[in-house]
């Protein structure tokens, strides 16, 4: 047992002892990020399109209070057929969930830090949480900032939604030393749309190059993530303008009704779905999956250079 809190699913813990490239995948995105049954379909074909790059996938959740690398096709769906009902787990609500037995669905911070406790290097989502809006008043900044800054993880996302400040956001990785990669392109991606107006820090073209920059931070003592930005697909890239639109409608209506706090990223997204009509939910779906596929390769590239630099397996508990 690596960590007494952990329970790492066989076929993870077989790859991860022989080397071979494992990819983590977020539970937020099931229960709080897409409805029923779609969300619970769509995390199964993620889990196949890591397979079909060569990797596996080890989807992270809390049950019954253990922490989880790795899920089954019926954990997947109870996830996704439970919904709301399970608690969105960030950082802060680990201690309760873990000390009371509860489910969780992870975020982006805590499948990283699931990822870092099991030795998985490459993890795969959407979008990321960042900076919101009117930070400078609320002080809402998504504790994924904070995990990308000291937890060891490159995360493949197709960039952040513009529910958020782009510019802050970016700010705020350059401030904790977090590389932003854009993947083939050299604008931050927006989730939805291929294009923000704001730069990446670096440029790159292959995922080889990728894994020695993670090879690189790391072997250096840097702790901390990496992002690697991965634009949407161009044939299911949304417009700006009524993505826009739709945005900004579904900020208001989250400012009249005052939904905040851990509420208010799913309330956006739950919005913005329906304001689309369900336009925005097949390309998160397909910009998921392409950053599964891309997460792979990389996972792949990194396991490649035999590196054990990477996140050691940590032993405490
Ligand atoms: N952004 C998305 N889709 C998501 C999320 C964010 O486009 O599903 C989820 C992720 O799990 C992310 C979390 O880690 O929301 C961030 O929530 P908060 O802003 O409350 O930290
Ligand atoms: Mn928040």
């Amino acid at each position: 047992m690596i960590n007494h809190y952990l329970d790492i699913a066989p076929e993870v813990m077989d790859a991860l002892k022989k080397g071979q490239p494992v990819v983590a995948l977020e539970s937020t995105i099931i229960s709080h990020g897409m409805p029923y049954p779609q969300n619970a379909e769509t995390a199964l074909r993620v889990e196949q399109q890591v397979r079909a790059g060569g990797a596996v996938p080890a989807t992270a959740a809390i049950i019954g209070g253990r922490l989880k690398a790795g899920l089954s096709p019926k954990e997947i769906d109870y996830l996704g057929e439970m919904g709301a009902k399970i608690a969105k787990a960030s950082r802060r609500d680990l201690p309760a969930l873990l000390a009371r037995g509860q489910d969780g669905a992870t975020t982006v911070a805590s499948t990283m830090i699931i990822a870092r406790l099991a030795g998985i290097a490459v993890f795969a989502t959407g979008g990321i949480g960042g900076v919101h809006r009117g930070a400078a008043q609320t002080m809402d900044i998504s504790a994924d900032l904070q995990e990308l800054a000291r937890t060891n993880v490159a995360v493949v996302c197709a960039g952040a939604k513009s529910i958020l400040d782009l510019e802050l956001t970016l700010e705020y990785l350059e401030t904790h030393g977090v590389p932003v990669l854009g993947y083939q392109t050299d604008e931050f991606p927006a989730f939805y749309s291929r294009h923000s107006g704001l730069p990446v820090d670096f440029q790159v073209e292959e995922t080889d190059e990728i894994a020695r920059m993670m090879k690189a931070k790391w072997s250096l003592g840097l702790e901390g993530g990496l992002i690697v930005a991965n634009p949407i697909p161009e044939a299911f890239a949304m417009h700006s303008e009524s993505i826009n639109i739709a945005i900004s409608r579904a900020i208001a209506e989250a400012e009249a009704k005052g939904v905040k706090g851990k509420n208010l990223t799913p309330f956006l997204l739950a919005k913005i779905e329906a304001l689309t009509e369900g336009k925005s939910l097949e390309s998160n779906i397909q910009l998921v999956l392409n950053n599964a596929g891309l997460a792979a390769r990389l996972a792949a590239d990194f396991a490649g250079l035999g590196s054990k630099v990477g996140p050691p397996v940590e032993k405490r508990g």
